[in-house]
This record gives structure tokens, C-alpha cells and sequence, in this order.
């Protein structure tokens, strides 16, 4: 027999949520809410990580009655094998995100297109003479071409690290060079996680799990960070620039186009080309009053950041958003892109185009785009979504609510702006106790978890207790919905961080950017300790994904442990069946790298937990509490 769907009211903190799930079911259109129902329960083993397939001698469960796989492998091996292709599958998709960026780059270089342009010179320059390359008196093409050069030889074998380890304090790279975890080429890492958990080869969980942490450290200190600095330079340093979030940026009279996944290379085109004059007269020809171009996910990020850019949701706001009925077409990069959203854009009159060959979705409109045709491509896009203003049926277009404010763009470069060109009135603010720490909240919705719930209450319980907050990824529209992204969330504030964000005119939770811009955060840790003449993992800061669900967050949160950065997750990984490798995750990784994960789904807890913490690191390093 059926299950009985849960209660509306469970899914979710947002009224527009809720009312889009509703007209779903009126509508009888299946969300990602009903196929959790259906794939309910899950398989106990592999929801503890015992179950391999990585042979097919296999495949194997492992329990008490039957603890041996067919090879030998017991528990441990397992599950650590299993969460280190997890890992590598995250570090995977963000690195390679972080190539697309360098192969236009490439095509910027060689003159194959003009589309795209090397915008912020002074960064290319900044970044050149960190990794080593000479910048003085240097036309900037032959620089962009070292530092091409430079990131693709960071993606392969012949380095002993890569390039941005320059930014790492001597005393953590000492540590990781001890513990032989020392990220030597984001390509090789990745293949070698494959390697080493191939069956016969590291059958020891402990060496397999500090290779995971290598891998994960490859992403963030080289795929990640080479992503998001790239794509300053070529799109734009971010500026901290006012917008607006959640369903009500979806316009009756416009035509709705939204961009979705992660790369921001297809999604800054399609902005500039539905500026195009030709393309907006089409759209009031057809009776719209104009090109509304809006985010979801990581791209939306992207473009917020950078241009301001409405943001209509986050992870699980996806399918809901083309279920107002208003939205022309959904153009899509890669990553995170639920495929049921070819279904539910059937359901409508709204195009689904997919842009990326490593991407594609049975069903949809796809273009290869490419850098030497971006632009080209990109107005053909826009003009399907243009055409498709036609077919709207207005009868079923409903769009619940009106759209929040929120700041956003902040950069480390605009936050040492804003400060007035250094880092000093934070570490002073640090030292006084104004702002007695700094935590990250980053990732995604999940499903299991009532969307939104735990990302915003984790913000507002942390930014009470005067630690400053810091979101990236899908937490950006949650904290932007409840407010937080604005000036006026000071009030929810400490006195502290009260002062000193109210000083400043910023919000006490401030967007970082998208997923791969995480490594900011990478960078502005870095940068403090360096600052402080000590390691990230004498910081008072942390790291938290509560509502995570990706191989992506998982690569985030081990890079943040393996760079020292204490880290929350809301639920464990699937490795609870070892406990050798749960052991290590949640407190044996205090004595290697000095940080662990901790788990806990209640974010008073999971605050105190920080704000303890906070505590012990600022006495440590002769502050207040
Ligand atoms: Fe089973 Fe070992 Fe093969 Fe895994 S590698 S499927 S545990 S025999
Ligand atoms: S999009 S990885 S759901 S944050 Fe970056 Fe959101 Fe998580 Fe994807």
C-alpha cells in the first residue's frame, strides 16, 4: 500500500515552499518530498557504509553475523574505502569545475574568443607573483598564460604540491607534509583515492582516510580555489551590491529565465545576452515587460555575487520554482540538477536546456556550449526562452509571496576594502571580543531534513553569541529569506558583533559566495593565521553544514578538518559502521590535524559546541573568552 505523504508543513520553513508543494499535489506533479517517502526505508548496510561493489566476487554485506566481505575486507576497510570515492567524487566535480575555468582562460589566451575577457588585471597579476610567476613590466597575456599553464600543471603528477600551498602557514603544511597528506595534483589524488580503494590494494582504514583528507585538501587549496579565482578574474572581483531572494524574484509580466548548477561560464553569457536590444523587443513584442534572469544553487550564487542577481532558492527550491507556472525556461551547467527537473518542466510550458556535454539530461534542449561560441549560443538560448513567453498559460501561474532583500558580495578582497585595506580591524575586533570567532555555514537542503530549518537556526543561534557568520552555497537563500543578510540583522546580533557590523554597515551574516568559493574562506583563514603568526587550527572559527546531502559537501568539510577548522555536520556520513573510521572523523583527527567533525542535528547543541570552542581557542591564543 501507498504511504501516506508527509504533512506539507514538515517539509519545509517557507511559505512559498508550501504553497508550491501544495499547488504540486493539487496539481499532481511528484517532488523530490514524495520519492523520499518511496525510497523509505533505506538499506540499513549501505546507510552504515558496509556494503562494497567494488568487485564482483561481491557484491558484499558486512555485520556481525557475516564480517568478512568475499576478499577478506572487513568493516573498516569498507567503509573507509567507500567514503574515500565519496570524498573523491566531490573533489571530482569541483575541481573539474575549477578546469573549465582555466580552459577559458586558455581560450582568452589563444584568441579564440572574445566573449570572454580578462576583467580584473590587477588579480591575475596578484595571483601570478603568489604562485611564483613574474609579473613586473610583463604584457598581461604572457602572465594569464603562465598562470593557464601554472593551474593546468596543478591538475597533474609532475608537482610536489600545488600551487596555492603557497598561502598555507608553514606550520600546517609541515603538518601535513608529516602526515604524507601533502596535495600533490588534483588528478592524481582523485585517481589515486580510485586506486588505492580498488580490491587488494590499501586495506588499512586509517591510511585510506588520510588520503581521503589529501584528496579533499587537493580540492580545496587547488580545484576550488583555482575555480573561484579564475572566475574573478575573468568575470569580476565580487562588491558587496544589494538584491533580492526567493520566489516573489519570479515575475507575472516578464519572462522568467533561470539559471542553475554551478560554472558560472554559460550562466554570465545568458546575462548579457538577454540584455541583448533585439532579444527584449522580441520579449515585448510577445507582451512581456521584459528578460528576468534569476538563480537557484551555485551559478545563482555566482551571479549574485558578482552582478546582483536575483536568487529564486536554494537545493529544494528547484523543482518549486517551475511549478509557479511562470518560469520560460531553466538552463542548466552541471551539478546538483535534479533530473526530475526535465519532468516537471514537461508539466508546463517551460524549456529545460542543459549546456554541457558532461552533463546532459534525457529530455532536454542541449548545446554544447562552447567559449569560442558563448555568446552566439547564449542569445539563441534566450530567445527559446523568449518564444516560450507565448505559450505561458496564465490560469496556472502563481507566484506566492514578494521577494526579501539582501546584501550581498562579499569577497575577501571587498571585506579588506571595506576595512580599510587590511585585515588588522578584524584581528583587532577578534582581540577585543567584538567578534569572538567566525563560523561557516555552508551547503545544502537534504530532503530528510525540514528544508531550511537547521541552516538558519544554526546562523541566528551563532550570530547571539557574537560569532560572526560567514554562508556560501545553498545556506545563502536560507539566511537571506530569514532576514539575516541585511544590515538591520544586527539586532539579532551580540552587542559585539552589533558594533562592529553596525559600524561597517554590513549584515552579521555575510555571503561568501557559491560552493568552490568556500576556498575564500580557505583563504581568509589562511590569511588571519598568517596575520597572527600561527596555525588555522589556533583560530577561533568553524565550519558547519547542517541540512549537507552532496559528495561535494563532503570533500568541503574534510578539507576544512584537514586544514585545521573544527566542522559541524547535521548528520554523519554513511561511515557509522566502522568504528575505527567513525573514531577518527569525530576525535582521532584532534591529534593529527587539530580539528575534528562533530555531529549533531540540534543547533542550540551544535552553538554551544562552537561557542565552547570559541572559547578554549581564544584563551589559547591570550584573549577573552
Ligand atoms: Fe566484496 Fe571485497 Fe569485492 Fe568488495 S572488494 S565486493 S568486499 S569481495
Ligand atoms: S548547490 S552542493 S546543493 S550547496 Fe552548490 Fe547547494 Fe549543496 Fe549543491
Amino acid at each position: 500500500m501507498a504511504k501516506e505523504p508527509r504533512p506539507i508543513e514538515e517539509l519545509s520553513i517557507w511559505d512559498d515552499a508550501k504553497a508550491m508543494l501544495k499547488k504540486a499535489r493539487a496539481e499532481g506533479i511528484q517532488t523530490v518530498h514524495d520519492r523520499l517517502d518511496r525510497q523509505t526505508p533505506h538499506c540499513k548496510f549501505c546507510e552504515l557504509g558496509t556494503t562494497c561493489r567494488n568487485c564482483t566476487m561481491g557484491p558484499c554485506r558486512v555485520s556481525e553475523k557475516n564480517p568478512l566481505g568475499v576478499c577478506g575486507a572487513d568493516a573498516d576497510v569498507i567503509v573507509a574505502r567507500n567514503f574515500g570515492r565519496f570524498v573523491a567524487g566531490g573533489a571530482a566535480g569541483h575541481s573539474d569545475h575549477g578546469r573549465d575555468l582555466i580552459e577559458v582562460l586558455e581560450a582568452i589566451v589563444e584568441g579564440e574568443t572574445s566573449d570572454y575577457k580578462i576583467t580584473e588585471e590587477n588579480k591575475l597579476r596578484a595571483i601570478a607573483g603568489e604562485v611564483g610567476i613574474k609579473t613586473d613590466g610583463r604584457p598581461t597575456m604572457d602572465v594569464a598564460r603562465d598562470v593557464m599553464e601554472c593551474f593546468f600543471a596543478d591538475f597533474g603528477s609532475r608537482k610536489k604540491e600545488v600551487s596555492f600551498l603557497s598561502r598555507v602557514p608553514k606550520v600546517r603544511k609541515d603538518k601535513w607534509a608529516g602526515l604524507k597528506m601533502i596535495p600533490r595534483g588534483v588528478d592524481r589524488e582523485i585517481a589515486e583515492m580510485m586506486h588505492r580503494t580498488h580490491m587488494g590494494c590499501d586495506n588499512d582504514a586509517p591510511n585510506t582516510m588520510i588520503h581521503a583528507a589529501r584528496t579533499a585538501l587537493a580540492d580545496g587549496w587547488g580545484g576550488s580555489m583555482i575555480g573561484t579565482e579564475l572566475s574573478d578574474v575573468i568575470f569580476g572581483v565580487p562588491t558587496p551590491k544589494m538584491s533580492t531572494a526567493n520566489l516573489g524574484v519570479i515575475k507575472a509580466d516578464k519572462v522568467n529565465l533561470l539559471v542553475h548548477g554551478h560554472n558560472p561560464v554559460v550562466s554570465e553569457m545568458i546575462l548579457a545576452a538577454a540584455r541583448d536590444p533585439e532579444l527584449l523587443a522580441r520579449a515585448k513584442e510577445l507582451g512581456a515587460t521584459g528578460i528576468n534572469v534569476a538563480g537557484l544553487c551555485c551559478t545563482g550564487n555566482e551571479l549574485l555575487m558578482r552582478q546582483g542577481i536575483p536568487m529564486a532558492g536554494n537545493h529544494l527550491m528547484t523543482e518549486l520554482a517551475i511549478i509557479t507556472g511562470a518560469v520560460e525556461a531553466i538552463v542548466v551547467d552541471y551539478q546538483c540538477i535534479m533530473p526530475s527537473l526535465v519532468q516537471v518542466s514537461g508539466c508546463y510550458h517551460t524549456k529545460f536546456i542543459d549546456t554541457a556535454n558532461k552533463a546532459r539530461f534525457s529530455g532536454a534542449i542541449h548545446f554544447d556550449f562552447q567559449p569560442k561560441t558563448a555568446m552566439k549560443q547564449a542569445r539563441e538560448i534566450v530567445s527559446i526562452a523568449v518564444e516560450a513567453f507565448a505559450q505561458r498559460d496564465a490560469g496556472r501561474v502563481d507566484i506566492p509571496c514578494e521577494p526579501v532583500e539582501i546584501m550581498t558580495g562579499f569577497s575577501n578582497e571587498a571585506v579588506t576594502a571595506a576595512l580599510g585595506g587590511s585585515l588588522d580591524p578584524l584581528v583587532q575586533a577578534i582581540a577585543a571580543g567584538d567578534i569572538r570567532g567566525a563560523v561557516g555555514i555552508v551547503g545544502c537542503n537534504n530532503p530528510k531534513i525540514k528544508q531550511d530549518s537547521l541552516n538558519v537556526k544554526l546562523a541566528e543561534e551563532l550570530i547571539k553569541k557574537d560569532i560572526l557568520v560567514l554562508v556560501t552555497g545553498c545556506v545563502t537563500t536560507a539566511a537571506g529569506k530569514a532576514g539575516l543578510l541585511v544590515p538591520d540583522a544586527i539586532e539579532k546580533a551580540g552587542p559585539g558583533l552589533k558594533k562592529v557590523c553596525g559600524a561597517l554597515g554590513i549584515p552579521p551574516v555575510l555571503h561568501y559566495g557559491s560552493c568552490v568559493d568556500n576556498a575564500r574562506i580557505l583563504q581568509l583563514c589562511a590569511a588571519l593565521a598568517n596575520a597572527l603568526n600561527v596555525d588555522i587550527s589556533d583560530l577561533p572559527v568553524g565550519a558547519s553544514s547542517p541540512e549537507w546531502y552532496s559528495e561535494k559537501a563532503a570533500a568541503i568539510g574534510l578539507y576544512a578538518v584537514a586544514s585545521g577548522i573544527y566542522t559541524h555536520l547535521g548528520h554523519p556520513p554513511n561511515i557509522l559502521g566502522s568504528e575505527t573510521v567513525t573514531n577518527l572523523a569525530v576525535s582521532g583527527l584532534e591529534d593529527l590535524v587539530g580539528a575534528t567533525f562533530f555531529i549533531e542535528g540540534d543547533m542550540v547543541k551544535a552553538a554551544d559546541m562552537f561557542d565552547e570552542r570559541i572559547k578554549t581557542k581564544r584563551k589559547a591564543l591570550g584573549l577573552s573568552e
